[in-house]
């Protein structure tokens, strides 16, 4: 029997679209299966590096250059480049929460912040088998529970953000655009079923690269 290899998802999204609690049920149901998984959390701010990214989510008064912050993003990635490939090379699938498309939606819509540009930093990391968009409607945004205190955490930069993505999933391949607004458990099983599709789909295929 040749080796398997484990299946690479990333679930992107605007703030409180439910990411985080739908990558935790993922890893949660894929254990249940006795399939291998585990979860990563992009900015990851538990190193030195998110501890500066960490710093400028939730000091406004912080005023780093932004290519300076958006390389400590991409940064942040790269440090767990060897991580993602060595899980996914012992047959472990990897689920993460936000990834590159995050970096460069939260970047590009900055000014005089080339889409283009931010997109370089992210070439050459491990390229998602497939990536979640959990989308919601202005109205649906709007009527979730308040924002926190970080930076971005307000309703015009969210709706921007939205507008790339939404780029992202009509250009990309692998995309699979699903409305946050069904309930959780729904989404779930939704997400479930394509995952375990992938993780047969990709076990004995190369991990591939991200280019753009
Ligand atoms: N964010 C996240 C970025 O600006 N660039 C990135 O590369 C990533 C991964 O950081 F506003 C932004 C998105 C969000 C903030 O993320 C913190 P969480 O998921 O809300 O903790
Ligand atoms: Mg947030």
């Amino acid at each position: 029997m040749s080796f398997k290899r484990g299946a690479f998802i990333v679930i992107e999204g605007v703030d409180r679209s439910g990411k985080s609690t739908q990558c935790r049920k993922l890893v949660e149901s894929l254990g249940v299966k006795g399939l291998k998984a585990e979860l990563l959390t992009f900015p990851d701010r538990k190193t030195p590096i998110g501890g500066l990214i960490s710093n400028y989510l939730t000091d406004k008064t912080c005023t780093l250059n932004d290519k300076a912050i958006h390389l400590l993003f991409a940064a942040n990635r790269w440090e767990k480049n060897e991580r993602i490939k060595d899980l996914l090379n012992n047959g472990c699938s990897v689920i993460v929460d936000r990834y590159s498309y995050s970096g460069i939606a939260y970047s590009s819509i900055k000014k005089d912040m080339d889409i283009n540009w931010c997109m370089q930093p992210e070439v050459g990391l491990p390229k998602p088998d497939l990536v979640f968009l959990l989308t919601l409607t202005d109205e649906e945004m709007a009527s979730r529970p308040g924002f926190g205190e970080e930076r971005y955490e307000n309703i015009n930069i969210q709706k921007s953000v939205k507008a790339v993505f939404k780029k992202f999933a009509e250009c990309e391949d692998n995309w699979k655009v699903i409305s946050a607004a069904d309930t959780i458990d729904k989404i779930h099983q939704q997400l479930l079923k394509d995952v375990l599709i992938k993780v047969k789909e990709v076990e004995t295929s190369p991990i591939e690269n991200l280019k753009f």
